[in-house]
């Protein structure tokens, strides 16, 4: 989809470009630090993937690391009880789900949602990003594909068993993304990122591992859209 401005018409220095990315990266921060955190809890859940949760859950600590610093280059202090606000309804859900020992729900919030959520908005945000943030991005972004691949496998390799359950974890925690993308779409616009573009993104992300973990293409088209119409 094409992208209104370009890199170059892009201020990045201008106050109502830094107090819409004060809270957009706060909220890139909280997201890369609640996914360390789920990773280590993934890990107690699945001990059979162990190392391989905690070695994603590192992964997961730097990328915050490099988004901090691309908050710091522009000279913009995160807003992070923003970003925790943003972020506390689908953490609740984790946090839930998790405490009942749910690991499908868990992965598919944290693996398939958020992970989608990510690359959809860092791919769109690498081509009008300053050059600094570009490059940290880009090396993030390719990281992100290898968490949302750890999710697929392990739901594709058990999806008999788990397909119910991620049916009802998809109709209780989409439409929360959608409430999420709705509250971002203005300052994300600043940024030169469109809503439009973010919803398409995200619905070519989530629709494909859907396919690939084993789901038809009829349930995908609902399943994916699940909530839309209403956010
Ligand atoms: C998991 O590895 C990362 C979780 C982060 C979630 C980020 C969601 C981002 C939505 C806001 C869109 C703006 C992106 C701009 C990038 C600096
Ligand atoms: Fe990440
Ligand atoms: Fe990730």
């Amino acid at each position: 989809m094409q992208q209104v401005a370009n890199q170059s018409e892009i201020d990045f220095h201008s106050e109502t470009y830094k107090d819409a990315y004060s809270r957009i990266n706060a909220i890139v921060i909280e997201g890369e630090q609640e996914a360390h955190a789920n990773y280590i809890k993934l890990a107690e859940l699945l001990s059979e993937h162990q190392d391989e949760l905690i070695r994603l859950s590192k992964m997961e600590s730097r990328h915050k690391k490099g988004f901090e610093a691309c908050g710091r280059n522009l000279q913009v202090t995160p807003d992070m009880q923003f970003a925790q606000e943003f972020f506390a309804p689908l953490h609740q859900n984790f946090q839930k789900a998790a405490a009942a020992g749910q690991v499908v729900t868990c992965l598919l919030i944290q693996s398939l949602i958020i992970e989608c959520f990510a690359i959809a908005a860092y791919n769109i945000y690498i081509p009008v990003a300053d050059d600094f943030a570009r490059k940290i991005t880009e090396g993030v972004v390719k990281e992100e594909y290898s968490h949302l691949n750890f999710g697929e496998v392990w739901l594709k390799e058990h999806f008999e068993q788990s397909q119910d359950e991620l049916e009802q974890a998809n109709r209780q925690n989409l439409p929360i993304v959608w409430k999420m993308l709705n509250q971002v779409a203005e300052d994300a616009h600043t940024l030169a990122m469109e809503k439009e573009a973010l919803v398409e993104d995200f619905m070519i992300q989530y629709g494909e591992a859907l396919s690939n973990i084993g789901f038809s293409t009829r349930d995908i088209m609902r399943m994916s859209a699940y909530g839309l119409t209403a956010a």
